[in-house]
């Protein structure tokens, strides 16, 4: 085996955490002069403009009417990871998501036989806590887990959601590699020329808040609006909302109902919106469930403090009281009450922040996350 690996990667290339993980795993291995390929249906987000350090498959589907409606992506995607594995003589096969990512790794590497690559599988927790537990995935979810060479998953949260919602032993090992962020990146420079473009009317001490999903039930986009609703009764600010999905519909209208649409900004997706997050004063995650939660992450790096449900996998990155708040889901004026502090009181808004910033680089810093994903595929290549 030589020093240099031969990385594939598999992620869903659309807006979420795990997708950002695993760009973020390919373009620092390659940093290292390792090989990576990935293999997915579209350039995931954040490798638009990078491709020329990687290498990427595209996965397509037969347009068959007949193959078309029955679900052939994780076929297609099976008979690529062969075609890559094969030709580019993978070490390693990294897939996010179990369902269906592993189990293609899985068929493919039946197929490949001797030649085939070490599978890693790294959950992200919709896959195991949502999806992979519904009776109809359950069976082939737990299979795919079992079949990998090593699983990962983002906190101990959802290692033992995993243990427990398959039934699994605890004797089966599930490394816990935490997400991370790129400290440099996510820098604290508080620009208020940003959001003063957002909001032209923007006082210089009104404070902002911010929430950046995917719009899903899961993210309770109506508690956003809620605490933001209960806060700005007693001290006028305003909300940034950062995103898309079926929850921003609904989220736009009450906000009118309200009358409150001068003071939130709908922006949509956006690729980069750092220079607004490095800005605002508190970010929000009400989540109903929430394997890691990397937004807060990405916030916590810039020194803003969180304002959180205390579920999954949160309270492993937020310290309550030290870093932000938590609070039981759906209870809007607990966390409105603790936004409230955490902006009237200046003091004690900079203690969090500096901790913030000073956690995130103690603990969730990029390098020593890509040192253990490395030294996970030198284990596995050499056998132990
Ligand atoms: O629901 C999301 O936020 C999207 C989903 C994804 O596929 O990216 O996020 C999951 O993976 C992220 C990266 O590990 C975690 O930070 C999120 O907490 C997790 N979402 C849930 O567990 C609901």
């Amino acid at each position: 085996m030589s020093d240099r690996l031969n990385l594939a990667i598999t992620c869903f290339p659309t807006f979420g955490g795990s997708g950002l993980v695993a760009t973020e795993i390919g373009l620092a291995m390659a940093e290292r002069g390792h090989r990576v390929h990935f293999i997915a249906r579209d350039l995931p987000v954040r490798l638009h403009g990078m491709t020329r350090k990687v290498v990427f498959h595209e996965v397509t589907e037969s347009d068959y009417p007949a193959l078309s409606h029955s679900g052939t992506y994780p076929l297609a995607l099976a008979s690529k990871m062969i075609e890559v594995a094969s030709y580019e003589h993978l070490d390693i096969l990294h897939v996010h998501y179990a369902v269906p990512h592993a189990t293609a790794a899985w068929m493919a590497r039946e197929v490949l036989g001797d030649k085939a690559p070490r599978i890693v599988t790294t959950l992200h927790g919709t896959d195991t806590t949502l999806v992979g537990t519904d009776p109809t995935y359950l069976p082939i979810t737990r299979f795919s887990i079992l079949r990998s060479d090593a699983v990962t998953t983002p906190s101990a949260f959802l290692r033992r959601a995993t243990w427990e919602g398959f039934g699994i032993p605890e004797t089966f090992p599930i490394d816990v590699i935490p997400n991370f962020v790129d400290t440099e990146r996510y820098w604290p420079t508080r620009d208020r020329a940003h959001l003063r473009q957002l909001f032209p009317g923007l006082e210089q001490d009104e404070p902002v808040l911010i929430h950046v999903s995917n719009f899903r039930p899961v993210k309770r986009i109506g508690d956003v609006v809620s605490v933001f609703a209960a806060v700005q009764g007693r001290r006028l600010c305003r909300l940034v909302m950062i995103g898309d999905g079926p929850e921003r519909s609904p989220a736009e209208r009450r906000v009118r109902e309200l009358g409150l649409e001068d003071r939130v900004a709908f922006l949509g997706k956006q690729e980069s919106f750092v220079e607004i997050l490095a800005a605002t004063d508190v970010f929000l995650l009400p989540s109903e469930q929430e394997s890691f939660g990397l937004a807060a992450l990405e916030a916590l790096s810039c020194g803003i403090p969180v304002v959180a449900s205390n579920i999954g996998g949160i309270p492993e990155q937020v310290e309550h009281g030290k870093t932000g708040y938590l609070a039981p889901v759906g209870d809007v004026e607990a966390m409105a009450g603790h936004v409230l502090e955490l902006v009237r009181e200046p003091e004690r808004w900079r203690g969090f922040s500096r901790r913030a910033r000073e956690n995130v680089l103690e603990r969730f810093q990029l390098g020593p996350a890509i040192d253990r994903y490395e030294a996970l595929y030198r284990r596995l290549l050499a056998g132990k």
